[in-house]
């Protein structure tokens, strides 16, 4: 088993309020029933056959929202009536100058913009789908993604042109990319948005594809995920009413539209309940504040190491009053996934926010967990149940024990089953598909069955069930509150024991000059399994004086086997479009000073980090060195 090294030890709290949270109640009671109604709701438009978010887009644009604004963008901002006359346009456009018909996938490759809202709703308006691609991607990845959506057209913003280069467009010789001028721009607005009749739109089951979007895996290319008309209705219908949010809230978001969280969470959450979605062009924790107090956000989305970033931002002070501006914005509430127990309340401090609001789920997964938190109580963790939730949930989650040899549920050589871990314990998150009818709840990649039944787990607890694998590491606790705990992957081991690396960066992170710790486990010549490094981004220069106190707060936060071994001194540390860091370059590179570049390595000699050189590695390789 792997030793849990303690995650957040969440402050008690005194008081009813502390009361109210260990039963659970309201808490279970708002999961539930949101859950509960926003099934409802897709149910029913499953049988209306208005699946579609087209349709709600229509409705507030005839009903009472019609004059209230949908979209701000680069300071500019459009009511949904304005929005609906807008999509109406560019489905026009769409079907007369491209012939796209109902169901065709087209790919949008976009930086954040108004523009990428009107595609991807006119697609939708004449019954066709988009498929989002990751602006940032170039070359082969990008050839990969576009081919495997089976587009045959493709809009490119003009900002990143530059990325789809000619041996792109000769690779993919019957496909039609269309820069998406200015002066594109003004043709489509000239025209006569004409609405397409019911039937183009129609959907007979809710399971069909609403998009297309890929997820970044950690080695290889992108794979493309159905995002199913189900998740697109559920998803949207269910966080206004979990975070009870509705109009006249403003939710502003910079994290990258091709991705889930910002199109289905923020984007079309808001258009569920009639809100306002304020949206940056990209993430920058320059602007960040600037355009919560400019668009009057009342809510923002955070993912990944987001909050860390503009946490690390200097305070912004007032040019003529010298007021700190820290607090200046009207944001009561965040909401996002991946916030650090360590900065939990560090973040809510500095920044005056009230509620965090932090779910997991993933992508391609068949479903999801919610906290919400006011105090202490559940800092740090990301879902908790109480006995109501339990009785609902008991049944559709289980964490299981792993086998962390084959980085799989482990299994009991005589009966072949897999085993649930005791409270505490962490395991593999899996999720209960229906065996009968896989699809039915997780429509998995597109055109590739063999992805998809990787993620699918068969014979779990009896012959012929089966689950969806969420390849991450959970544990939870005997309040029901639910710890993440690492990627599959990621924990590596050293000396025979299993090292996770988020507990271990979560208590560097501790040390109050480090900014940012990433920790992943290295080949060392001549040693088995994974010695633990870190790479850091520090808040000060680096002298003796920080790294013995660094080796200093490791060596006492953590167990010898867990700190690390080297530590890796970076200006900037490496992430995704959605701010998650990335461990697989660091990891490649290991501590090889052919392959470190411009950052210092350093070593840990007795109970100081001192620094490790081309000699120490040649050492190594020559097994002068034992570790
Ligand atoms: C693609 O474009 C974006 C935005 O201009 C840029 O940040 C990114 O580095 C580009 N990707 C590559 C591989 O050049
Ligand atoms: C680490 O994982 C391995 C492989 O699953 C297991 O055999 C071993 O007992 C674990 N070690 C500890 C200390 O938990
Ligand atoms: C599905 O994938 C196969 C092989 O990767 C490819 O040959 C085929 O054209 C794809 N089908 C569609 C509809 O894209
Ligand atoms: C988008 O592509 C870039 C460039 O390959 C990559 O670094 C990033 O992780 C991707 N982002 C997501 C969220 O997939
Ligand atoms: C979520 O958890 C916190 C305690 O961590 C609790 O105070 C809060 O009431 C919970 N949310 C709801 C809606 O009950």
């Amino acid at each position: 088993m792997p030793v849990p090294l303690a995650l957040a030890a969440p402050a008690a709290v005194a008081g009813l309020a502390y009361l109210n949270a260990k039963t659970s109640f309201t808490y279970d009671c708002r999961t539930i029933g949101s859950a509960f109604k926003a099934r409802f709701s897709t149910v029913i438009k499953e049988k209306k056959d208005r699946l579609n978010l087209f349709y709600t887009l229509e409705e507030h644009a005839q009903g009472k929202h019609a004059d209230e604004v949908f979209l701000i963008f680069n300071r500019r901002s459009w009511t949904y009536k304005e929005t609906y006359e807008t999509v109406l346009k560019y489905g026009t456009w769409l079907k007369t100058k491209h012939n796209v018909q109902p169901k065709q996938i087209v790919a949008i490759d976009f930086m954040n913009s108004d523009k990428f809202i009107f595609i991807w709703f006119g697609l939708w308006s004449i019954g066709a789908k988009p498929a989002f691609i990751n602006y940032s991607l170039t070359g082969k990845a990008l050839e990969h993604c576009i081919r495997v959506s089976t587009a045959r057209l493709i809009l490119i913003d003009p900002q990143i042109e530059k990325n789809v280069t000619q041996e792109v467009r000769n690779d993919l010789p019957d496909v039609e990319f269309e820069l998406f001028s200015p002066e594109l721009e003004a043709e489509v607005m000239s025209l006569v948005g004409v609405r397409e009749p019911d039937s183009a739109r129609s959907e007979d089951k809710a399971r069909n594809m609403a998009k297309l979007v890929f997820t970044s895996g950690t080695t290889g290319l992108p794979k493309p995920a159905i995002v199913s008309w189900d998740k697109a209705n559920t998803g949207a219908a269910m966080v206004p009413s979990w975070m009870s949010y509705g109009r006249p809230d403003v939710f502003y978001t910079c994290m990258p539209l091709y991705h889930t969280s910002a199109a289905l969470l923020c984007v079309l959450s808001v258009l569920h309940c009639g809100a306002t979605v304020a949206l940056g062009r990209q993430f920058s924790k320059k602007t960040f504040w600037a355009d919560c107090r400019d668009s009057k956000a009342t809510i923002i989305q955070y993912v990944g190491e987001t909050c860390r970033y503009l946490l690390t931002a200097p305070p912004q002070v007032d040019p003529t009053t010298g007021e700190n501006l820290d607090k200046k914005h009207s944001v009561r509430m965040a909401f996002g996934n991946g916030l650090r127990p360590d900065i939990w309340n560090r973040f809510k401090e500095r920044f005056g926010i009230e509620t965090i609001a932090e779910f997991y789920a993933a992508t391609e997964g068949s479903s999801s967990s919610w906290n919400y938190s006011r105090n202490d109580f559940s800092k740090g963790a990301i879902g908790r149940n109480g006995f109501l939730g339990w009785l609902f949930l008991r049944n559709s989650w289980h964490i299981v024990e792993l086998d962390w040899e084959t980085e799989t549920p482990w299994r009991d050589p005589k009966t072949g089953f897999c085993k649930k871990v005791k409270t505490g314990e962490p395991g593999e998150m899996l999720f209960k598909l229906d065996e009968k009818d896989i699809g039915s709840k997780f429509q998995g990649y597109f055109n590739n069955t063999k992805s998809t039944e990787g993620k699918v787990i068969r014979n779990v607890f009896v012959k012929g069930d089966a689950y969806f694998r969420t390849g991450d590491v959970i544990s939870w606790d005997a309040e029901g509150r639910l710890y993440f705990n690492d990627r599959i992957g990621d924990t590596f081991r050293w000396k025979s024991e299993n090292v996770s690396t988020s507990e271990v960066s979560e208590a560097l992170s501790g040390h109050p000059a480090v900014h940012e710790a990433n920790v992943y486990g290295v080949q060392l010549p001549n040693h088995d399994g994974r010695a633990g490094c870190v790479a850091l981004v520090l808040a000060e220069e680096p002298s003796e004086k920080l790294l013995s106190s660094l080796a200093a707060h490791a060596l006492a936060t953590l167990p010898r086997f867990a700190v690390p071994l080297f530590v890796r001194l970076t200006k900037e540390m490496q992430t995704t479009g959605t701010n998650k860091q990335q461990k697989h370059v660091l990891r490649s590179q290991g501590v090889d000073p052919s392959k470190t570049g411009d950052d210092e390595v350093f070593w840990l000699k007795g109970n100081a980090y001192v620094r490790f050189g081309p000699k120490d590695w040649e050492m190594l390789r020559a097994g002068d060195v034992r570790l």
